[in-house]
């Protein structure tokens, strides 16, 4: 058991995880919103904290894209009974309800839904590698994530203040 799930006043395990939320197309806002109503409706999932939401440039597959929709970014994070791959299962479905449509990798969507981390669980399959392996060096989940966790640490690699600090001092 993590010191997590020790530390919790449930009587069932739950760990912590927390998701990206990101969203570049359609009414951004309102897609937000609903999609963080939806984490927290979720069964098996509690929602515990809920970041601002930012404007960050596009990032696609060779760099920044300041032509493309920019994005709302923020960060929530839940305590939840359910195993990370039935968390990533509720979270797709959240994402088709809101239109998201799977074209090029990248690419302008309604909304993305990631797992960055799921307690101290390190693992890659083909379905699901935690802690997501792109979040350590994006600026758009760490800092919403920091805001809403000053203690927060990415399994393996560290807390996230220091990530962020070296992040920002290579810029
Ligand atoms: N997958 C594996 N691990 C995870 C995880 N920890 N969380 C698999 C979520 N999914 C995970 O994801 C592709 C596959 O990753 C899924 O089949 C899932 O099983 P996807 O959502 O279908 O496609 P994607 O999001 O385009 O791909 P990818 O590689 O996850 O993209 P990233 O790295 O999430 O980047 N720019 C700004 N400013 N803000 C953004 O939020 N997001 C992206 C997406 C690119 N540029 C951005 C932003
Ligand atoms: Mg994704």
């Amino acid at each position: 058991m993590s010191a997590d799930a020790r530390k919790s006043p449930d009587a069932r395990q739950t760990t912590s995880a927390v998701i990206a939320v990101g969203a570049n197309l359609g009414d951004r806002q309102a897609t937000v919103l609903a999609a963080v109503r939806d984490i927290a409706e979720l069964d098996g999932v509690q929602l515990t904290a809920t970041s601002a939401f930012i404007e960050t440039a596009a990032l696609k597959l060779d760099g920044i894209d300041e032509a493309a929709p920019a994005y709302l970014n923020g960060v929530v994070i839940v305590r939840t009974e359910l195993s990370p791959e039935a968390l990533l299962d509720r979270l797709r479905e959240i994402e088709q309800r809101h239109g998201r449509v799977r074209t090029e990798r990248w690419g302008d969507r309604t909304l993305d839904l990631d797992i960055v981390s799921f307690g101290d669980v390190q693992q890659q399959t083909e379905y699901l590698t935690l802690p997501h392996p792109r979040a350590h060096e994006r600026e758009f989940v760490l800092a919403p994530w920091l805001e809403i966790d000053p203690d927060a640490a990415i399994p393996g690699l560290g807390p996230v203040r220091q990530l962020l600090e070296g992040l920002r001092g290579t810029e």
